[in-house]
């Protein structure tokens, strides 16, 4: 029962590489955006992001998930690591999860939405530099670190369509970025949010 990412794209279409010689660029990116409500560590996707901490050595939430499912040698690579600071991310292999990478980044305690941007914005750029394909994004602080749901959604999309409109050309070589929600009320908040900042057209 574990989904593809063929099965996580929703109800939005498969990106076109053309597309982009047919229409302004801007209009397209929604053609690469999934909301996905499930257990991140399902995904066969080329990364997850985990929602880590600073010692990167593991916790509750989705990076015990994590941790657990990929297996005791994900904590063995990421003890040299050294940690990783707030607003940061670092990548991994994936061990037993069915992704490639895992991008473990570490969200702040609390609102601080300059530090929640850089996660995002530190994601893509590890994304951009591995030149990998698809990447799902958990609902980074929003569980223990108690950043509110809804300013946080609105980081991440607004975080990411920024990140996508100033880096075209790298943009276009991901093929699908996945939002995987976990709760009820981010998947409202989500399906909410992501017409205004990814319109379809
Ligand atoms: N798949 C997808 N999303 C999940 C999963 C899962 N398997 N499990 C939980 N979520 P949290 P944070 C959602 O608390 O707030 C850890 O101890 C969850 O519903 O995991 O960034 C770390 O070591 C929520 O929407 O992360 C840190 O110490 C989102 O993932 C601290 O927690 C994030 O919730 C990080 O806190």
């Amino acid at each position: 029962d574990i989904p593809t990412l063929e099965e996580c794209y929703g109800e939005y279409p498969k990106p076109n590489k053309d597309d982009h010689k047919k229409h302004a660029p801007n209009a397209l990116w929604s053609k690469r955006i999934s909301m996905w409500k499930g257990d991140i560590t399902k995904l066969q996707i080329d990364a997850v992001v985990n929602a880590a901490n600073e010692s990167l050595l593991g916790g509750g939430g989705i990076d015990g998930a994590i941790h657990r499912a990929a297996g005791r040698e994900l904590l063995v690579e990421c003890r040299t690591l050294r940690g990783c600071p707030t607003g940061e991310a670092k990548s991994t292999k994936a061990y037993r999860l069915p992704s490639k990478r895992i991008i473990h980044t570490v969200g702040p305690i609390g609102e601080n939405s300059s530090k929640l941007t850089s996660c995002y914005n530190s994601v893509l750029e590890i994304v951009k530099d591995e030149k990998l394909k698809s990447v799902a994004f958990c609902c980074i602080s929003t569980g223990i670190y108690g950043y509110d749901n809804r300013n946080a959604a609105d980081v991440a999309l607004k975080t990411v369509r920024a990140w996508m409109d100033s880096h075209p050309n790298e943009a276009r070589e991901i093929e699908r970025v996945v939002f995987c929600v976990f709760l009820d009320k981010d998947v409202q908040i989500y399906e909410t949010l992501l017409p205004h900042y990814f319109p379809k057209d």
